[in-house]
């Protein structure tokens, strides 16, 4: 039996990979943060504190990582730029190292990101050169180079998963695309009538997260690389609300209310990727595009 370990794996791609792998006959471990959530596969683990990490890795030493936590909330980095640098790019470093050291066979998939192109021109491809735009963007830029260093430095199996926008109804209610989804819940219940965002001319390519769990462990099942998953089609955010607010039967723009407090020093305009080699090589095909995605969520934010 193949045994996996997934740090972050309470959050939107944590459970749905777990529910993926458990269901293609894995053993799932993965690390939480919290004591009441400890159980014989779920450890306690502190991803900036290396004698944790090194612990989690001993224990259960993992056939596959599948290494997801990070402070994920770009926004959020602006304020807290060095804990984000600990979290999600020192944390990398820390866990590539118990690797190499404790389970050098193991397969080790990193969450990388579509920001790291920043301000990169449209459409990204793999070969496309990096220019991040936040402390977050920052930080996965470190961990995407770890893991190229690690692998071409001590041969791991270590592999980049660089993921454009994906989505679902557990996505938390910090990103966008729940942040809207819940108001139009709520206007619809008549608890709330506006919704206040920022910069509403950004595009991002948004994809359904369960299919891009599953474009994980095809990575991983895969020779050692790194690999863009995404649509190639890309919206703005105003375009995610009308279709959000459509799902309702409610036109987006008597709900959606401005203000300079929701902008971000820098931001990312325009993310649209092309995932051909993810296509070629693992046969990873996304089906479900921003109008579906954000009926999706609106449903089940207006279901619960
Ligand atoms: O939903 P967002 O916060 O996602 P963002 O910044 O693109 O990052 C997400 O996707 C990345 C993959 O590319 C991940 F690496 C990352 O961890 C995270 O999951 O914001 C999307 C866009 C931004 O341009 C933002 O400025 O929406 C704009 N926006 C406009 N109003 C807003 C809001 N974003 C948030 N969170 N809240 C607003 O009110």
């Amino acid at each position: 039996m193949t045994t996996a370990l997934i740090t972050g794996i309470t959050g939107q791609d944590g459970s749905y990979l777990a529910e993926l792998l458990e269901h293609r006959g894995y053993t799932v471990h993965g690390t939480v943060r919290r004591h009441q959530q400890v159980t014989p596969t779920r450890h306690l683990c502190d991803l900036t504190d290396t004698a944790s990490v090194d612990k989690v890795v001993d224990e259960v030493r993992p056939d596959e990582i599948y290494h997801l936590g990070a402070q994920t909330h770009v926004g959020e980095s602006f304020k807290s730029p060095i804990a984000t640098f600990d979290a999600t790019g020192a944390a990398t470093l820390r866990l590539l190292e118990a690797v190499r050291r404790i389970a050098p066979q193991a397969r080790f998939y990193q969450a990388a990101t579509s920001e790291l192109f920043g301000i990169s021109p449209a459409p990204q491809s793999e070969s496309t050169p990096f220019h991040p735009r936040s402390p977050y963007g920052v930080a996965k830029l470190a961990a995407y180079w770890a893991v190229v260093n690690y692998r071409e430095a001590y041969g791991l199996h270590a592999s980049n998963g660089i993921l454009f926008n994906h989505e679902s109804p557990r996505r938390g209610a910090g990103f966008v695309t729940r942040k809207i989804s819940l108001a139009v819940a709520a206007i619809k219940r008549g608890d709330a009538d506006t919704v206040t965002l920022g910069n509403l001319d950004a595009r991002r390519d948004w994809g359904f997260a369960p299919e891009y769990v599953d474009g994980m462990h095809r990575i991983l099942q895969h020779a050692p690389g790194d690999y863009i998953l995404a649509t190639g089609t890309s919206y703005s955010v105003r375009d995610f609300a009308e279709h959000a607010f459509a799902a309702a039967d409610l036109d987006w723009a008597d709900h959606v209310r401005t203000a300079e407090a929701q902008q971000r020093p820098a931001d990312v305009p325009d993310l649209v990727g092309d995932s051909s080699r993810a296509r070629d090589e693992l046969g990873w095909v996304p089906t479900i595009h921003t109008p579906e995605l954000a009926r999706i969520m609106v449903t089940a934010d207006m279901a619960a």
